[in-house]
């Protein structure tokens, strides 16, 4: 290991260990619910925040110091893929992302772009080769850059829309070379500041089309990937299009993009829409649309998409219920949207905040596939929802009732008893299953 010299490869330990550099939950072989851990949870790294951001936050500069400089950008980025991959093959995680611009410098042209992107992703696919780790999605920066400034689908300027839309045929044409198994779409700026000087329906109009010509050239270059829509309500903007699961959804299934779109969910992402994350998860399985997950958790106090590497176990669990519910994420993952925290400033936390995420995810899987083997859930559903298993219920499930039939049964039906959903109890008894 060049960058990280000296660290072992992370291997199982056990929860009684006290090595931080050791999995104390996440064993990657264990079977649970038929198959093993790894395959119920594809772990993914996130390039931007692991290779990128040293520290920075909205008041102050980077305060982690990385040895991956070199004497150019250009250096400094082929360093970059070296560490990463050290990194990627230390902690075994099989898969990664990235936007664009984390993986090459922008340069002053897009020509020179494009070449910067051709010679990093060179790299990148040898060592790909080498290991055998694999692109779990690529995504195109249009937020960071000044052009930028009103939105890249949704501009109001429609040069900005045509080198938006060269960025994305360049991500899907790497996106093919890496063998990409989906691509995302996060709308950064892809959103208004006022709604009296926004075009709202030309907006939406021009951010369907742009969508429809990235599944017609993932079709003409014989790269079909699945598309993933990632919602956040805002920040950047004070209002973005694609609010949460549900507004997404909305628009997914308005512009006729249902075949080729599913949803990337992000916890802090939910929770700035003033939801739980499995609440998300929930939204989008429903619609069979849960494609793949951003792990993160916010830090509520801040009230800022703060990234955090996730360790809350309840909504960990809970979140896990719907992907096991799910049948899996199918082409999607777990990627580590989260960066560390300002004060982690020595490279090793790079290992350890991984390792913390990854173990609270393996313990929400054995949760989760606890409660799904004792019928928990079930249990709980089938005796909520009883009345309409027979009788009037289920007539109304069944769509024989009307307006007047029902009306009819609540004139002569005098005696309407409800039942204790003993909500606290529940609560204890899902504690139960953390421990
Ligand atoms: C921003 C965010 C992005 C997307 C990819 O809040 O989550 O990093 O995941 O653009
Ligand atoms: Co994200």
């Amino acid at each position: 290991m060049k960058y990280f010299e000296g660290i072992e490869k992370v291997k199982y330990e056990g929860a009684d260990s006290k090595n931080p550099l050791a999995y104390h939950y996440y064993d990657q072989d264990k079977i649970v619910l038929g198959k093993p851990m790894k395959e119920h949870l594809k772990f993914a790294i996130a390039y931007w925040h692991t290779m990128d951001q040293e520290g920075a936050d909205p008041f102050g500069v980077g305060t982690a110091k990385r040895n991956w400089y070199g004497e150019n950008p250009m250096e400094t980025a082929e360093n970059r893929v070296e560490a990463f991959f050290e990194l990627l093959q230390l902690l075994d995680v099989k898969y990664f992302c990235f936007h664009d611009v984390d993986i090459a410098p922008e340069g002053d042209s897009l020509e020179e772009f494009y070449q910067n992107l051709d010679e990093i992703t060179d790299l990148i696919k040898e060592k790909m080769d080498e290991t055998g780790i694999k692109l779990l999605w690529n995504t195109a920066n249009m937020f960071t850059n000044p052009r930028y400034l009103n939105g890249a689908a949704t501009t109001n300027n429609a040069d900005v829309y045509a080198y938006a839309a060269a960025q994305v045929k360049k991500g899907l044409d790497i996106s093919k070379k890496l063998g990409g198994e989906n691509y995302v779409f996060w709308g950064g700026r892809e959103g208004y500041e006022e709604l009296f000087n926004t075009d709202y329906e030309l907006e939406q109009e021009n951010l369907a089309k742009f969508f429809h010509m990235a599944c017609d050239y993932s079709d003409k270059i014989g790269h079909k990937v699945q598309f993933l829509i990632e919602p956040k309500p805002r920040e950047p903007m004070r209002h973005q299009y694609d609010y949460d699961a549900a507004t997404a959804l909305f628009f997914i299934n308005k512009y006729g993009l249902k075949d080729r779109f599913k949803l990337n969910l992000e916890g802090n992402h939910a929770t700035l829409a003033g939801h739980t994350f499995e609440h998300e998860l929930r939204v989008a399985r429903t619609e069979g649309a849960l494609g793949s997950i951003d792990a993160n958790h916010s830090e509520e106090q801040l009230g800022w998409d703060t990234d955090e590497f996730p360790y809350d176990l309840y909504h960990t669990s809970l979140a896990m219920y719907e992907i096991l519910e799910n049948d899996g994420l199918g082409k999607g993952g777990i990627n580590f949207d989260a960066k560390v925290r300002r004060t982690s400033i020595d490279q090793e936390d790079l290992l350890t905040a991984h390792i913390s995420g990854m173990d609270t995810f393996a313990r929400g899987l054995l949760a989760a596939a606890k409660m799904k083997e004792d019928g928990f859930i079930d249990e709980i559903l089938d005796k909520k929802y009883e009345s309409y298993k027979s009788g009037l219920g289920k007539d109304i499930v069944d769509g024989k009732m009307d307006l007047e039939s029902l009306t009819e049964y609540a004139l002569k039906n005098d005696k309407i008893e409800n039942k204790s959903s003993h909500l606290e109890y529940l609560k204890a008894r899902i504690n139960d299953y953390l421990v």
